[in-house]
């Protein structure tokens, strides 16, 4: 499977087409709309979301509420257009229009990709990248997220997020009982925290950034159940499938890395404190004694829950001035102001469980490759039998 997106920030609509899927697969629009809900809230978004309202039109592939197995494509309207109808319009405009309607810029911002997306296509407007830069896209990759999703639930896999750490205030609720209490209590919370006092602190510390003019970042952490043992790959390093989703995590914009379980502190510890011992019973066949490993062992699920974590860096388009320089007149300048997000982490928490579901379904689908939904359902029942006696 694969999908495109399409769309500026400022632009009419956002646009995906998704290829690959099988056919006779439940899909809905409303499946996709719960999703862009979720992914608009969360406490510290600036006035931008206030001004959209998500909802996906589906434009083809689907009829009836099932998958044809042809190309899905949806758009997302951006609201926001009919303030930007001239400033990001389609037709030709004179020189002499320029000045007053591109809202030109030429200050790019620290940490944006202004600069050297500037300087890849040659733009002397830097709203040419930041238009297509801005993490509006993630609104169609949250779209074809939900479709993986849906795939992934009839397929009897179900994908979790929460926040785990914002501006340095960390979460104690670190183990769960079901992946249904982490969907309920972090759709509960403004932060998508389950932590109650964690979520307080982490509301505080969005508020002090936003008086202070910065912005602040932090980690999210993905969980997905079900998932069945032996997808992926120890053969080639282009199929294993926790590579995959790290490079679907830190190709979300702002996030910088990636760990899976344990992560980083695997580092301080010996091999036997961080190798899930393996165990068989008639009820469960293979499983874990823990689950350190974070549900990867050799580049492929070993059935266990996967646990990948993403660390997002503070939004770069701040109030407090930090230094740059006038691509037109060289000089340094210390203010650029644009309207912006405080924190965003909650919002891409949900992005993260997208862009996960969406690897776990390609790999699903490429490993047990159908182009009939039920034939796919029925090839993922024989391989649980089949690996639970192993
Ligand atoms: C963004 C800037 C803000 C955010 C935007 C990402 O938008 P605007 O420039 O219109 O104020 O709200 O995020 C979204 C629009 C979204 O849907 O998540 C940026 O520069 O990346």
């Amino acid at each position: 499977m694969r999908y495109l997106t399409a769309g500026e920030s400022h632009g009419p609509k956002l646009t995906t087409i998704i290829e690959g899927l099988p056919a006779g697969m439940p899909l809905t629009e409303q499946d996709i709309n719960n999703e862009l809900a979720r992914r608009q809230k969360g406490y510290g978004r600036g006035r931008r979301m206030q001004i959209e309202k998500d909802q996906a039109v589906i434009s083809s592939g689907v009829r009836h509420g099932y998958t044809l197995g042809s190309p899905v494509s949806l758009t997302v309207e951006n609201k926001d257009w009919k303030h930007w109808t001239k400033i990001m319009g389609i037709e030709p405009i004179s020189h002499d229009e320029e000045e007053e309607i591109k809202r030109k810029i030429q200050r790019p911002r620290p940490g944006h990709a202004d600069l050297v997306g500037g300087m890849k296509y040659g733009h002397r407007d830097l709203r040419n990248v930041l238009e297509r830069s801005s993490a509006r896209e993630t609104t169609v990759r949250v779209a074809a997220g939900a479709v993986a999703k849906q795939l992934l639930k009839h397929l009897g896999i179900e994908v979790a997020s929460h926040v785990v750490k914002i501006g340095g205030i960390e979460t104690a609720q670190t183990s769960h009982t079901s992946i249904q209490e982490i969907q309920e209590r972090s759709e509960a919370s403004q932060v998508r925290c389950l932590d109650p006092e964690a979520e307080i602190k982490m509301m505080e510390a969005i508020d002090d950034a936003k008086k202070n003019g910065d912005s602040i970042g932090g980690i999210v952490e993905v969980i997905v159940d079900g998932m069945p043992a032996g997808v992926g790959s120890y053969v080639h390093f282009d199929r294993k499938l926790d590579a995959k989703l790290a490079r679907a995590i830190v190709s979300i914009n702002a996030f910088k890395g990636v760990e899976f379980g344990l992560g980083f502190e695997m580092a301080d510890k010996p091999g036997s404190e961080v190798h899930d011992e393996i165990t068989w019973s008639e009820e469960q066949g293979y499983t874990r004694k823990t689950n350190r490993l974070g549900g990867f062992e050799g580049g492929m699920s070993t059935g266990m829950p996967i646990v990948v974590r993403g660390v997002m860096k503070p939004i770069p388009t701040l109030y407090k001035p930090l230094q740059s320089v006038d691509i037109e007149t060289k000089e340094p300048f210390t203010a650029s102001i644009e309207r912006s997000d405080s924190c965003a982490v909650p919002a891409a928490a949900v992005v993260a469980e997208a862009a996960v579901a969406w690897e776990l379904a390609c790999a699903i689908v490429d490993q047990f490759s159908s182009d009939r939904f039920d034939a796919l359902q029925k090839a993922i029942e024989e391989h649980r039998s089949y690996t639970k006696e192993y």
